[in-house]
């Protein structure tokens, strides 16, 4: 219809009379846009009319021609338009023009922070378990709601390396019906500042340096020390990052946190604040700091890679969404714990963490750019039930997100890039702006209005609209400045080091001495003390001795707290879902046992890899073998258990090994080993990863200086009774027993 032909309220005479109001929308609501051609199943058919066979999914193109962005059919791609085939290209030349053009601007900026990041789609249930505290829809019962969630680093650009030492983020969207949800967390429950109004400085700090900017992805180095060691609201977040926690094994394997203190509301109005947690099924788990360290050189996108492996492999990621629960009282502190304070937990001890829901990651992204770079969380995409608190540093957030967003994804309007679609119906009336896609009809996108009859109309709380908690806010004087509860910054970095076993407190004293070593400034490395001792004196003095330092007295008395055995990765066994086994063996070696040992890992759920000379496949007796690492491609680094099918020789390639190999068949049995399988077994003793070999192992074990016997290297029990044991050495991650400490 013409609305400027169409009544206003009280008709105008010779015009039609007014339309009844109706809950019908007078701007239609926004519909997903149907697909463009370049995103929807692509030709399968050849421009002879020959089937390609092409998987519909994994082709890029849409049609048999290529077209120029105006549908235009093209002759040739390859060549510019001449003035003859060796004279100067021709500014006519639209084709080369639009190409290039479009190609010049590829590239949007990264993100400021969370620029490296992987992403999955996937599916969250909710249990119900939260009825009685939230009126949250897609946390009812079996409720079912899709979800696109990104993991990332923090520090490093978008092309670092996966396993830097770094927080991660974990933000998860949720489209429920009643609009979208964004739970925008880290895989650190607390926070390196109270304020957001120090964000500008930790990030200045913690990136590379402005002078030559280095290092990359790292935070070992002066700015970032010196910040955390005159800010010492720092420390229990830093302590964090310094301990196992900051290089995790995978995505899978991390915990997530909603960090500040939220605010639910049930259908009755009444409020309980809430910590979110995200609890992985398959535990939390580590690398030790060589490997990550080899693993940013060998395989950057190590955790990329991980997390898309496993889905395509059907191993789905599953966390269970979980809350612990505070009153809502006016102190919002809980035994003592300031509540708005995001550099605090509250231990699990104290309160429950309670489970509401399961997300299952089952899904990769079809297109890396569209979807996880494109994607736009932003912490105040809240729906009815669930609501903010005054947390200084989530205040901050609730402006930056959107900020950052418009410069990132050029303008107001990437709500409608795909991604970013509620899964509710639209009805704004915010229009126009950069790469506006929606056509939208009617004149009146403003309210009130008479010639759209008053639509939209505003729902209440009855109908589902999102009305913010009415809380008192107490009569106060306009400060720059933080309570006095805010001033304690030792008591919990002191309650996390007593919460950890031996080994992560030996992991953590290497971590400050590699962080600390690394700064050039040696009043920084003193601070750094300064601040340890106040945590700890046994971590200052290992931190000292490893600079050659003195360690420092602390400046205050150290907290009196009790540790929360939560807080520690040890002791605990856990599934094996997608671990995996390198199988190191050549065509010499037990190929019986490595068919079976396959089988064994396959059917437990985790992978197993060949890892062979050459690449190719292994013969000798029965179907052959498939290589799928070669001495020269595998690294200790992609296994978490390592068994050997024998005593295998050198690769062809191997420095100096040809001659020996040439001269004498027998080359390797029992005497001469590839290096790199060496190299590899050593690593993984050192990394105190489960080591298993049958069928003479044991000399090439001896040559890599792995001790018969140790703890964690199983030998002399035929394959099935390596792979049982090193199956039962799986569960519990690594075999702790080997570090010093333990
Ligand atoms: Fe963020 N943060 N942040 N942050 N944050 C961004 O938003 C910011 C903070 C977190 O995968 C930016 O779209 C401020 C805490 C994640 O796309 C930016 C403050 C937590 C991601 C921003 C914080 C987070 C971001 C950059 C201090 C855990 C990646 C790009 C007040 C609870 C989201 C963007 C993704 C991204 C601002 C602190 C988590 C600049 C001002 C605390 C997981 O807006």
């Amino acid at each position: 219809m013409n609305r400027k032909n169409s009544g206003a309220e009280g008709g105008i005479p010779g015009r039609p009379s007014p339309q009844p109001p109706t809950v019908d929308e007078p701007t239609e609501p926004r519909e997903p846009l149907p697909p463009k051609p370049d995103q929807s199943g692509p030709a399968t058919v050849s421009p002879t009319g020959q089937e390609t066979g092409a998987d519909q999914a994994a082709v890029a193109q849409a049609g048999p021609y290529l077209t120029t962005a105006q549908g235009a059919r093209l002759p040739d791609t390859d060549h510019s338009l001449k003035a003859g085939s060796r004279g100067p290209v021709l500014l006519q030349d639209h084709h080369l023009r639009e190409k290039i053009t479009h190609f010049d601007h590829e590239r949007i900026p990264e993100r400021v922070v969370h620029a490296r990041g992987a992403a999955a789609h996937g599916v969250f249930q909710g249990y119900g378990t939260a009825a009685q505290i939230t009126k949250a829809a897609f946390l009812g019962k079996g409720v079912e709601t899709p979800v696109f969630v990104r993991f990332s680093t923090v520090l490093g650009s978008r092309g670092s390396a996966d396993t830097v030492r770094d927080t991660r983020g974990f933000a998860t969207k949720f489209y429920t019906t009643e609009g979208t949800f964004d739970l925008v967390g880290n895989n650190i429950p607390v926070f390196f500042i109270q304020d957001a109004i120090k964000f500008p400085d930790i990030i200045h700090a913690g990136k590379p340096q402005p002078d030559r900017e280095i290092p990359q992805a790292q935070s070992a180095h002066d700015t970032f020390w010196d910040f955390v060691t005159l800010h010492t609201e720092a420390t229990h977040h830093t302590l964090w990052n310094m301990s196992d926690r900051g290089i995790p094994r995978s995505f899978r394997m991390m915990e997530g946190f909603g960090v500040h203190t939220f605010r639910l509301v049930n259908s009755a109005g009444a409020t309980t604040l809430v910590k979110f947690h995200w609890k992985p099924k398959l535990g939390v788990h580590s690398m030790v700091w060589e490997e990550a360290q080899i693993t940013s050189g060998m395989d950057p996108d190590f955790h990329r890679r991980d997390l898309a492996d496993a889905i395509e492999a059907g191993a789905y990621p599953q966390w269970e969404l979980a809350v612990q629960t505070f009153p809502d009282t006016p102190e919002q502190t809980f035994e003592g714990i300031d509540l708005l304070d995001p550099t605090n937990i509250v231990p699990e001890e104290l309160a429950p963490v309670q489970p509401i829901g399961l997300l299952t990651l089952n899904a990769n992204p079809s297109n890396f750019f569209a979807e996880t770079e494109q994607v736009a969380f932003h912490p105040g995409h809240l729906v009815p039930g669930i609501d903010i608190t005054d947390d200084p540093l989530l205040s901050g957030r609730l402006f930056s997100y959107l900020d950052t967003q418009i410069s990132r994804l050029g303008g107001p309007n990437f709500a409608q890039i795909p991604v970013n679609r509620t899964h509710a119906p639209v009805n704004d009336m915010l229009r126009d702006g950069m790469h506006q896609t929606a056509v939208h009809r009617g004149v009146a996108p403003y309210r009130p209005n008479s010639l759209d009859a008053g639509c939209p109309f505003q729902a209440g709380a009855d109908l589902g609209a999102y009305v913010e908690v009415p809380v008192e806010v107490p009569a106060a004087k306009k400060v720059r400045e933080a309570p006095d509860s805010f001033a304690d910054h030792f008591s919990q970095p002191r309650r996390f080091w007593l919460s950890m076993s031996p080994v992560e407190r030996e992991h953590i004293i290497a971590a400050y001495s590699f962080e600390l070593g690394k700064c050039y400034e040696q009043a920084i490395k003193e601070r750094g003390l300064k601040v340890l001792a106040n945590i700890d004196p046994e971590l200052c003095a290992g931190v000292a001795a490893a600079l050659g330092l003195r360690a420092p007295g602390p400046t205050e008395p150290l907290a009196s707290v009790e540790p929360s055995p939560a807080l520690s990765q040890l002791g605990q066994t856990w599934p094996l879902d997608g671990r995996v086994i390198g199988i190191v063996a050549d065509a010499g070696c037990d190929l019986d046992g490595v068919r079976s040992v396959r089988q064994a890992v396959l059917a437990a759920g985790m992978v197993p890899l060949v890892v062979g000379p050459d690449g190719g496949a292994l013969g000798g007796g029965g179907e052959p073998v498939a290589v799928q690492r070669t001495f020269a491609t595998a690294r200790s680094i992609e296994f978490d258990a390592v068994l050997l099918a024998g005593a295998p020789g050198p690769a062809a390639d191997a420095i100096g090994a040809r001659d020996a190999k040439a001269g004498d068949p027998a080359a390797g049995r029992g005497g001469e080993s590839d290096p790199r399988v060496l190299l590899m077994l050593s690593e993984a003793y050192r990394h105190g990863k489960a080591i298993g070999g049958w069928a003479g192992a044991d000399s090439v074990l001896a040559a890599a200086g792995v001790p018969a016997g140790a703890p964690g290297v199983v030998t002399g029990h035929g394959e099935e009774g390596t792979l049982e044991e090193i199956t039962r050495l799986l569960g519990s991650h690594r075999v702790w027993e080997r570090f010093e400490a333990a």
